[in-house]
């Protein structure tokens, strides 16, 4: 698939800073030491409706570690999918009497113009589990012949146990596991499985349901978790720096995708960190097309408000943070960015060397965007009581501001 337009990312002067980051699977944060060329996988969206603002968060959240990267001046190998067969894709086309695949097309174009208005970086890989399934079907068959998989009426399942290290990316016990893969696309109820938490690989075609040829594994459709990885392994290869995702893909997502990758390559562990995004919440519930308690990116911009507020107004919470948004969090961003671009609108101003480190120290100390975010106010507002006598300082403010960020003033 094509990705969207990339907004240029101005150079910095001085140095970059060295990404600290909380990896989940560790507990704990972890300075990443990429190579000349950063590698992360974030999971993409499902499209059967609009970017909402939850999205929006997760995919800021990693837009900001590129961000970071790039002022090292690494580049930035990055790949998302899109998840455009799946049952919640299928039932909503159903319920709304539309072909599923127009349906997909229609919402990933869609996600498309949402990430570009908001200079959300884009992947230099982005591709659908449709078109990724030539790749997967051999993955199936490898992990069956591992014995790392096995049939139920047809189905394949992949077998949790094949992994000595099943676990280490949520360190969630068995119950909770068992609740989660209930509530998240697992069926652990269902009778025949080796364990209930075991995901599936490969679904044997449904009457009425699209399927493809699997060969050896006959006609059907592959798994949530195999797509990921074998998109990852693809264009990655293991041991790549980030696997990120929204705090809701910890489990059973990204524990099982690991599981997969690790037994298919005997090398471990698949990601150096696994990196999650809090869940914004409406109206005291998190944000999510099931319930449909949605702010949508798309409607924000129908109704005339700047995709650079948008911006600011997920910016200004921590990506770890678990939010709720409300029109004061937009209002508040919409003041913000009034006073920024006035206070970058004059040739002069307080000196904005200073700055550009806070801002630095901030997001390499794990994505802190409130932080930063408070350190240009200061600036702004210094500029505004008794502006300042740097010539070209406000360039540099709103290059740092742009590069960093990801807010054109
Ligand atoms: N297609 C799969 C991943 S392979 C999927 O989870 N799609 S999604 O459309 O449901 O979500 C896309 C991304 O947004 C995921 O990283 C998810 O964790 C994140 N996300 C979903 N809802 C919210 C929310 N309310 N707040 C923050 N992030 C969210
Ligand atoms: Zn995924």
């Amino acid at each position: 698939m094509h990705a969207w337009p990339a907004s240029e990312v101005p150079a910095l002067p001085g140095q970059g800073r060295d990404l600290r980051i909380h990896d989940t699977a560790t507990g704990g944060l972890v300075t990443l030491d990429p190579g000349p060329v950063a590698r992360i996988y974030v999971c993409g969206i499902t499209p059967y409706d609009a970017t909402h603002l939850g999205h929006a968060a997760t995919y800021n959240a990693f837009d900001l570690v590129q961000r970071v990267w790039l002022d090292t001046k690494r580049q930035v190998h990055y790949v998302q999918n899109v998840t455009d067969v799946d049952d919640p894709l299928l039932e909503r086309a159903e319920r709304d009497n539309v072909d599923w695949v127009a349906l997909a097309e229609k919402e990933t174009a869609l996600f498309r113009e949402d990430m570009t208005a908001l200079r959300m970086l884009p992947p230099r890989h982005y591709i659908g589990a449709v078109e990724a399934i030539p790749g997967i079907v051999p993955l199936v068959e490898r992990l069956r012949e591992a014995g790392a998989a096995y049939e139920l009426d047809g189905d394949i399942y992949f077998s949790v146990e094949s992994d000595p290290h099943f676990g280490q990316v949520s360190h969630l016990d068995a119950a909770a596991m068992r609740l989660l893969s209930a509530e998240r696309g697992g069926d652990p109820d269902r009778p025949g499985k080796k364990n209930p938490l075991d995901p599936m690989l490969w679904m044997a075609a449904r009457p009425g349901e699209p399927s493809w040829d699997g060969g050896s594994l006959g006609g059907g459709r592959p798994g949530w978790h195999i797509e990921c990885v074998a998109i990852a392994l693809d264009h990655l290869g293991m041991g790549f720096d980030v696997q990120g995702g929204g705090s809701d893909l910890a489990f059973p997502h990204h524990e099982m995708g690991a599981s997969h990758a690790q037994v298919l390559t005997g090398e471990f562990p698949m990601a150096k960190a696994y990196v999650h995004a809090g869940m914004v919440a409406l109206h005291g519930e998190k944000m999510s097309k099931s319930k449909g308690n949605l702010v949508f990116v798309s409607q924000l911009r129908r109704d005339g408000v700047d995709p650079a507020a948008i911006r600011l107004a997920l910016l200004a919470h921590h990506y770890r943070a678990d939010w709720e948004y409300t029109d004061d969090v937009l209002r508040e961003a919409v003041a913000r960015l009034d006073r920024w671009r006035a206070a970058v609108s004059r040739p002069d101003g307080p000196p904005a060397e200073a700055l550009v480190e806070e801002i630095r120290d901030a997001l390499a100390n794990d994505l802190d965007a409130p932080t930063a975010l408070a350190a240009v106010d200061r600036w702004a507002a210094a500029q505004q009581e008794h502006g300042g006598t740097d010539i070209g300082a406000p360039g540099v403010v709103s290059r740092a501001v742009d590069a960093l960020l990801g807010v054109a003033l």
